[in-house]
């Protein structure tokens, strides 16, 4: 089963960038080479294609309106692995952080090349898993073209599973109307993804700080990239049978009204200590628990467990911490997958994948930030030069709203 990768603007193509780079270190690495050797080429199959002279490519699309990121992933480089030029599409100039301008203008410009594309990327797929839409949720190419090209895919490929990866901008010190492009993203979206995998730049900077005094965007995309490929690299579910992108939609994303996932990991070691690690699944699962467990009512989670003995790994302390909804009781809420390969730089890891209402502290906050400079009248004039009026932004407010007031009746 593989997965089509479409990288839109900046942090979407730096992030997938990560992503690849990680999965193809482990892919590469020597440990339990031998060992290993099936779930390696399952992991391959998902993220690469073979050429011809056993050069592996990116199955991913690339596209941005400005040239800098893109040329630098095309670069020659000393590598397994490659992006292939008939997949990048790109024009200069850039959004300059309006979203209306990527949705509205350089969206219908991109979005017929880019359809064939990625139609012709899923043709060389032996088994389709999905397209994974790499954005951040503020810019102006990801957020708003990423937005157009999400809905167009749903008509162009219908039976194909769309995931969005969203990263959210820092909650302050960023772009002044980042909160009216977030609301924007997320409400033009969200009616036609499968699911947002939704990413903070606060919480990866929070977990940077633990190991690194000065911290730059690659810090916060090491720990993304780990996270994504712990998500979405093959593990086995509790009848071994090889995990999908459909497996864990189906366990997180049952009703359409709750398509909000988050992702949280332990242990995250500092590089110098992990040689010393100490870590057990007893001891992680207490972790996990002690980060989690009762902080916010999910509907379903699926845990993902990953490193030498990950079958006998006992997650009992952690599912005892966690606060389901009502209206899940009875069913099996938290799925466990594993795999005794590592995947992230932690030897031992736990990834957990989960639907709950810790995001409605953020949508709340997004929502509040965007009305107080909507009744100022603030920015209002650069979405309304590019085809965004005030209305627009009201029925953005009002369709967050209603996720967020989903989220918020969860008991
Ligand atoms: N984690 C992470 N965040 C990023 C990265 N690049 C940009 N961001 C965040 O993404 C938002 C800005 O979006 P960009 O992706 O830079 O913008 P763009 O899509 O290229 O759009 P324009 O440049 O406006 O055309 C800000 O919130 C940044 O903090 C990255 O590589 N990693
Ligand atoms: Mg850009």
């Amino acid at each position: 089963m593989s997965l089509v990768l479409v990288q839109v603007g900046q942090c979407g193509n730096q992030v997938g960038k990560c992503l690849l780079e990680g999965v193809s270190d482990v892919l590469n690495g020597g440990g339990g080479a031998k060992k290993f050797v099936d779930w390696r080429e399952l992991t391959a199959e998902r993220f690469f294609r073979r050429e011809r002279n056993d050069v592996w490519m990116a199955r991913a699309v690339l596209v941005d309106t400005e040239n800098k990121v893109i040329d630098r992933l095309l670069l020659p480089k000393k590598s397994t692995w490659h992006y292939s030029h008939k997949n990048s599409l790109k024009l200069s100039g850039g959004c300059g952080n309006l979203w209306s301008r990527g949705y509205c203008e350089y969206g219908p410009i991109l979005s017929d090349q880019t359809i064939d594309i990625v139609q012709s990327e899923l043709e060389k797929c032996d088994s389709v898993g999905g397209l994974i839409i790499l954005m951040s949720a503020a810019g102006g190419t990801g957020s708003g073209v990423g937005a157009h090209l999400t809905q167009v895919f749903r008509d162009a490929f219908p039976r194909t599973f769309i995931v969005n990866q969203l990263v959210w901008p820092y909650s302050t010190g960023e772009v002044v109307i980042q909160s009216y492009n977030t609301l924007l993203t997320l409400s033009h979206i969200s009616p036609f993804a499968d699911a947002l995998l939704n990413f903070y730049n606060d919480e990866l900077h929070q977990i940077c700080t633990r190991f690194n005094t000065s911290i730059n965007i690659d810090n916060l995309n090491s720990v993304l990239g780990d996270q994504l490929a712990a998500t979405f690299c093959p593990s086995f579910d509790s009848n071994n049978h090889v995990t999908r992108l459909g497996d864990l939609l189906e366990n997180l994303t049952s009703h359409s009204g709750f398509k909000m996932l988050s992702v949280k990991s332990v242990p995250h070691t500092a590089p110098r200590a992990r040689d010393f690690s100490t870590d057990t699944w007893i001891g992680l699962s207490k972790l996990l628990a002690r980060e989690v467990g009762r902080k916010s009512v999910s509907l379903s989670d699926v845990a993902i467990v990953r490193g030498n003995d990950a079958k006998n790994a006992d997650l009992s302390e952690f599912v005892r911490s966690r606060r389901y909804a009502a209206i899940v009781t009875g069913q099996v809420a938290c799925q466990v997958w594993r795999e005794d390969a590592a995947v992230s730089k932690d030897p031992l890891n736990i990834t957990l994948v989960g639907n709950n209402a810790g995001i409605a502290g953020a949508l709340e906050r997004t929502i509040e930030r965007a009305w107080r400079l909507m009744s100022n009248g603030a920015y209002l004039h650069h979405m309304a030069k590019h085809g965004i009026g005030q209305e627009q932004l009201a029925d953005a407010i009002t369709s967050v709203s209603r996720i967020s007031a989903n989220y918020s009746c969860l008991t």
